[in-house]
Parts: C-alpha cells; structure tokens; sequence
C-alpha cells in the first residue's frame, strides 16, 4: 500500500518524503515527432503512473504531444488570450499570465481532438479545456487545489509546450513539495483523489534562472 505521506513509483519504489523530489523530463530522450508539425496524438505508451498515496496519482509522460514547438507557436498565435483579475486586499490586479477557456462547442479543432484522445484514453468525459502562457518567469499561479466538483475523483490532464518550467506540488497538510519541469510536450495528470490532497503552482522564477522561459499549458479537466 501507498505510504500517505510520500510517493511510491508505478515499480513500487518508495521514495523518501523529507527531500523535494524532482522529476525533470531533460533527463529523457526526446521523442522523434516533438519537433514535426503540430498533432493531436498523444503518445500514451510513454506515462508511467506516480501513486502520491490515499488514492491520488499523478500520470507523468514526457515528450508525449506531437510537435510541441508547432502547438507553442500556433496556440500563442490563434487563441484569444485575455487577461484576468482578482482582489487583492482593496484593489483589483491582474493574474500573473494571460489565460483561454473553451467549453466543448467553442473549442478549437486542434484542442477538441486533444480532448476526445484524453477522453478516449482514461475512458470518461472531460468538462472544459483551457490554456494559461507565461509570458516570462514573472508569470506564474500561486498554490492552490484546482475546484472540480469532486475533489476525491478529478482527472485534470495538463499538456506543456515551450520552455520546460517548474510545476510544483505539496500535501495540502503541510510536507515538502516535489518539482516537475515541464514543457516541450511533457504531459503531466493530476488524477484520483489528487485535488483532496494536494496543491500545486507554477512559481515565478528569477529571469537569469532556469526555467524563466515562455510556456503554454493546455488543460483538459474532467
Ligand atoms: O499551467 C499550469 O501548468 C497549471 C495551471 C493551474 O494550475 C491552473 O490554472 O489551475
């Protein structure tokens, strides 16, 4: 059984909780159509399932989408991109990237298909797909658990393109916090009882550091 507290590999490695786990996806060879053009086949023969515990998991694909580059440019090219604010103490501010969301009907063809492949492969329906670009490190999102309506059976499915940048998650009761860096067509599933349990965040990096870069995330939530 899956020890609560720390993450336990699909192999049943146990990996030890008091240091931050980091999972970055230059480690793997890139897969040869990451750099043709824009497809929306997912190469789910590469996933491989982290157990997080008490019923949460996290798919891990790297270099998964076909042509990631083609999807960064064309996405950030065509999509409708806004802005949006929230209150912060007595004034309103911008959120720190730009965002797009699509219900079914609305949503690009490109992304459509990404959405059926999701919903073809883990066997349920998603609700809505939406992309966030950060345009520079300043931009970022803060940790949080994503509202689904149901917290103990969530499958959020988050594809990156661009410039691998860290995505960060921690038990919601306090714990250290395991980085993923991702982009370049890495996939990353957020699934199970995950959003009961965990937060996650896209940090803001300093800009002479790793991971500043621009990057888009696709998210198709179920
Ligand atoms: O863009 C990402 O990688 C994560 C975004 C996110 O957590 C959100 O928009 O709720």
């Amino acid at each position: 059984m899956a020890d609560p507290s720390g993450i336990v590999r699909s192999g049943g490695k146990k990996v030890d909780p008091a240091n931050e786990r980091v999972f970055d996806t230059r480690m793997h060879q890139a897969s040869l159509f990451a750099t043709g053009p824009a497809s929306a086949e997912v190469d789910f023969g590469r996933v491989e399932r982290l157990e997080m515990g008490a019923g949460a998991w996290i798919d891990h694909g790297p270099h998964v989408l076909g042509g990631a580059d083609a999807w960064f440019d064309e996405l950030t090219r065509s999509l409708p991109w806004r802005t949006a604010q929230r209150p912060m103490y007595d004034r309103v501010v911008d959120v720190p990237r730009l965002i797009v969301d699509f219900k079914r009907h609305a949503a690009p063809a490109d992304l459509a298909r990404l959405w059926s492949a999701f919903e073809n492969f883990y066997g349920r329906s998603f609700r809505s797909v939406g992309c966030n670009w950060y345009r520079s490190g300043r931009d970022s999102v803060a940790w949080h658990a994503d509202r689904v309506p149901d917290p103990n059976d969530a499958i959020i499915a988050i594809l990156a393109v661009g410039e691998r940048r860290p995505f960060l998650i921690r038990p919601i009761g306090g714990g250290p916090s395991t980085r993923f860096m991702v982009g370049d067509g890495d996939l990353l599933v957020l699934g199970g009882t995950f959003q009961a349990h965990w937060q996650h965040c896209v940090p803001k990096i300093a800009p002479s550091a790793r991971g500043a870069g621009e990057r888009v995330s696709i998210m198709i939530r179920g």
